[in-house]
């Protein structure tokens, strides 16, 4: 017998959709329209024993509680900050995660939006396409990358592979993050001292509420005018309205950020300023690595229904 499960979240992979419905009896809650939930969960809650769900949906105290059966939630990204594991732990249910998996292509789309904004791509794709070229109108350098400091917040998997990159461009690599691990690279004190001894902040740490407004009005100030700040971690890290404030004001060189406060809703200051590159919430978005995020979500729920040790399971309860 399939295990009956819930699955959170739409947008699957082919190979993964498929994949889920073969190996279990699955219930789309995205699929039910929003005032029919309640009484659809009521009907299935009996029987799910396991919840599929993706890194920026999660599970809230709320769902969990009305989940009586439930023994395992699966989570499609590596991040956890919107599961309540509060919720969760004293029932004995476990976590699992996908790392690894989706590393180098976040680490891309970092560097893809730090090019980007040093080279201000979209503005000159604008300025191309409205004819700006032909007409001659003026056009500022851009500033070089190579010898320039990028400071990353956040050197875990995600964090090392950027900084990989980065040396690439003949950059100079600077980090912070609270454990005092000796690392490969020079580790700033605090937030704010990176951000004071970089010209590119990237923001690559975990979410939840440990990290809320860690890059604050102050770092954001430390950064400076000639500064840039990336995120592709998540949008709680950044006080974006304090994020805004800077820009609009001149006291931030510019921002490439793939992550929000409130997705997939983005302030309208943001997309009014040149100085800004935005993206969707994509940086694990390519076939590749949402096919081996799904296929190792399902794996960490088949190994539980198995009785089998759980190939990726979130080891310690976040902050
Ligand atoms: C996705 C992510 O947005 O891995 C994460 O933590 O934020 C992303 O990869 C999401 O989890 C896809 O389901």
């Amino acid at each position: 017998m399939r295990p009956e499960i819930l699955v959170l979240g739409s947008g699957w992979m082919p190979e993964v959709s498929e994949e889920l419905e073969r190996r279990f009896v699955c219930h789309h809650l995205a699929q039910v329209a929003p005032d029919e939930r309640p009484a659809f969960i009521a009907g299935i809650a009996g029987r799910v024993r396991g919840v599929f769900t993706s890194g920026t949906v999660g599970i809230d105290a709320a769902l969990a509680a009305r989940l009586p059966a439930l023994e395992v939630v699966a989570v499609h990204g590596v991040g956890v900050d919107a599961v309540d594991f509060k919720a969760l732990a004293p029932r004995g249910i476990p976590v699992t995660n996908t790392p690894d998996v989706l590393t180098d292509d976040v680490a891309d789309l970092a560097v893809a939006l730090l090019l980007a904004a040093a080279r201000r791509l979209p503005m000159l794709d604008r300025y191309v396409r409205a004819g700006g070229w032909e007409a001659k109108q003026p056009l500022a350098p851009s500033r070089a990358l190579r010898g320039k400091v990028a400071g990353i917040l956040g050197l875990g998997r995600i964090g090392q592979a950027v900084a990989a990159r980065l040396e690439g461009f003949g950059m100079q690599i600077r980090y912070y993050q609270r454990s005092t691990a000796q690392l490969a690279y020079p580790r700033s004190a605090s937030p704010l001292a990176l951000a004071r001894e970089s010209d590119y902040l990237i923001v690559c740490a975990p979410g939840g509420s440990g990290t809320r407004h860690l890059v604050d009005a102050a770092v954001i100030d430390a950064l400076g005018p000639e500064g840039t700040l990336v995120n592709i971690a998540r949008g709680s890290l950044v006080d974006e309205a304090a994020l805004v404030a800077a820009l609009e004001q001149g006291r931030l060189g510019a921002a490439a950020l793939d992550v929000f406060v409130d997705e997939p809703r983005v302030p309208p200051a943001l997309k009014a300023m040149d100085n800004v590159v935005l993206a969707p919430h994509v940086g694990s978005f390519t076939l590749e690595a949402r096919t081996a995020m799904g296929m190792l979500a399902i794996a960490n729920l088949l190994a539980h229904f198995a009785g089998e040790p759980l190939p990726t399971q979130v080891a310690d309860k976040p902050a």
